[in-house]
C-alpha cells in the first residue's frame, strides 16, 4: 500500500497580484497530479490549504476539478481536509472542498472524521484556530481511540506544532495522541520530516513558493510532496521534489558599485526560461532612490518578471532581512515594519494587535483598533498618511505574520 502526501498547494493565490504567478501555482499542481499517478499509487492525502481562499475563483476550482478527474481515471482516490485559508471561521460554513464530493473527493470534516482504506485507518480534522483547542484536543482523543483497533493509521490535519513552528502554534509535540502510524501535516510551508511515536510526522510543504521566506528551504529540500510506503512493517516516506515555476533570486547590491552588479545578475538571468522574481537589496544609497530604481528597471526589467528593491540609505544602519529571514519572530518583523513611523505609539498598537489577533481576541482586536482610529486619526490627525492606507499596511504587515 503506498499513498502521495501533499498540502498547501494554495491554488488561485495571485502572489505580488500578478496574473502569472497564479498560473504558476496551477501549473506545478498539474505536475504534482501527473507525478502522482506515475508512481502509481493507491490513493492521495492533501492536508489543507487546497485553495488559497474559502471562496475560489472558478479558475482556481477548475484546476482542481482538473486533477481529481485525471486522478479519478487513475483509480486513486483522493482524501482532504480544510486548512485555514480554506475555511470560513463562521458556523456552518462549509469548505470549498465540498464540491467535489460528487466527483469523489474524501472530505474529512468534524462530521466524517474518518474513513478506512483497505486496512488503513485515515482520521483527521480540518484546521482549528487556537480559540478552539480545547474542542480539537477532545477530537484527537476520541480519534486516538478509535486508531487503537488498527493495525495502520493515519492521522490528517492542519496546524501549527511548537516543536517545528516557533509562533502560532495551536499544538504542543506532547498534545498530540502517539498511537497513529503516520501523521499527515499540513500548515507549515517549509518541509518537515520527523519521527513521532511509533511513525513519522511530515509536512510536505507548500507545493509553489508562497512568501519570499520559503526559498531558503526550497533550496535546500525542494517543493514538492511524500511518498509514503505501507506495505512493510516500518513505514518508509520519500521526498519527491517538483521544481518551483521560476526561481526567486535575491541580490545584495551596494550602490558604489551598482553598475557592474546590475550586469552581474543581467549575466545571470538573461537567459532563464522563466522569468525569475527578483529582491534587490541596495546599500548604502546616497542618491534619490528613483535614479536607483530607473537605472535597475532599464537594465533588468525585461529579464524579470518583478523586480522588489530595498534601499537602504548610506545614513541609516541595516536592519534585519525581513524577506529572507525566516528566524526573526513577528514581534520584531512588527517593530521592524512599523518603525519608520516614527511613533510609539502605532508600534505598541501593532503589537497590541498582534498578541490579540493571534489569541483569536476578536472583540478586544476591534475594540483596540476602533480606539486607537478615535485617538490618532478622528482628532488629530497627526500623520500624513491617509488612515485608512496606514491601517491597511497594518494589516498586511500582521497578514503576512498571522499566515
Ligand atoms: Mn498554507
Amino acid at each position: 500500500m503506498k499513498f502521495a502526501h501533499l498540502a498547501d498547494t494554495h491554488l488561485g493565490y495571485r502572489q505580488f497580484g500578478l496574473v502569472e504567478r497564479e498560473k504558476d501555482f496551477y501549473e506545478v499542481f498539474e505536475k504534482v497530479i501527473d507525478r502522482i499517478i506515475e508512481e502509481k499509487v493507491d490513493f492521495v492525502i492533501h492536508s489543507g490549504d487546497l485553495f488559497e481562499t474559502a471562496r475560489p475563483s472558478p479558475n482556481a476550482l477548475l484546476v482542481f476539478q482538473k486533477g481529481l478527474l485525471k486522478l479519478k481515471g487513475a483509480g486513486i482516490p483522493m482524501y482532504a481536509i480544510a486548512g485555514n485559508h480554506d475555511m470560513v471561521m463562521r458556523k456552518g460554513a462549509i469548505p470549498p472542498q465540498v464540491i467535489f464530493k460528487r466527483l469523489g473527493l474524501k472530505v474529512i470534516s468534524p462530521i466524517n472524521t474518518n474513513y478506512t482504506h483497505g486496512d488503513i485507518f485515515i482520521a483527521g480534522l480540518p484546521y482549528y484556530p487556537s480559540s478552539q483547542v480545547k474542542v480539537l484536543k477532545s477530537k484527537l482523543a476520541d480519534l486516538s481511540k478509535k486508531a487503537a483497533d488498527y493495525e495502520k493509521s493515519i492521522l490528517v490535519l492542519h496546524q501549527g506544532i511548537d516543536k517545528y513552528f516557533g509562533h502560532n502554534y495551536e499544538l504542543e509535540i506532547g498534545e498530540i495522541p502517539d498511537n497513529f502510524d503516520y501523521y499527515a501535516m499540513g500548515h507549515i510551508h517549509n518541509y518537515v520530516n520527523d519521527s513521532f511515536g511509533r511513525g513519522r510526522l511530515v509536512y510536505p510543504g507548500s507545493t509553489e513558493i508562497w512568501k519570499t521566506n520559503e526559498v531558503k528551504d526550497y533550496n535546500e529540500n525542494g517543493k514538492g510532496f511524500v511518498l509514503v510506503d505501507f506495505s512493510g512493517q516500518k513505514i518508509h516516506t520519500k521526498r519527491v521534489k517538483i521544481d518551483a515555476s521560476r526561481e526567486f533570486i535575491s541580490r545584495s547590491l551596494e550602490y558604489d558599485s551598482l553598475e557592474s552588479g546590475i550586469a552581474g545578475i543581467k549575466e545571470l538571468i538573461q537567459n532563464f526560461d522563466k522569468k525569475p522574481i527578483l529582491n534587490l537589496q541596495i546599500n548604502n544609497v546616497e542618491s534619490d532612490t528613483g535614479m536607483v530604481y530607473e537605472m535597475i528597471n532599464e537594465e533588468l526589467s525585461e529579464f524579470a518578471l518583478m523586480i522588489r528593491p530595498k534601499f537602504n540609505m548610506a545614513d541609516e544602519p541595516i536592519g534585519p532581512d525581513i524577506e529572507n529571514d525566516a528566524t526573526i519572530g513577528p514581534e520584531e518583523l512588527i517593530t521592524e515594519q512599523l518603525k519608520h513611523y516614527g511613533c510609539d505609539e502605532l508600534n505598541q498598537f501593532g503589537l497590541d494587535l498582534y498578541d490579540f489577533l493571534s489569541k483569536d481576541k476578536i472583540d478586544e482586536s476591534r475594540d483596540l483598533v476602533e480606539q486607537f482610529f478615535s485617538e490618532f486619526y478622528d482628532k488629530s490627525k497627526k500623520y500624513e498618511k491617509a488612515p485608512q492606507e496606514e491601517l491597511e499596511e497594518v494589516q498586511e504587515t500582521l497578514d503576512g505574520v498571522l499566515k
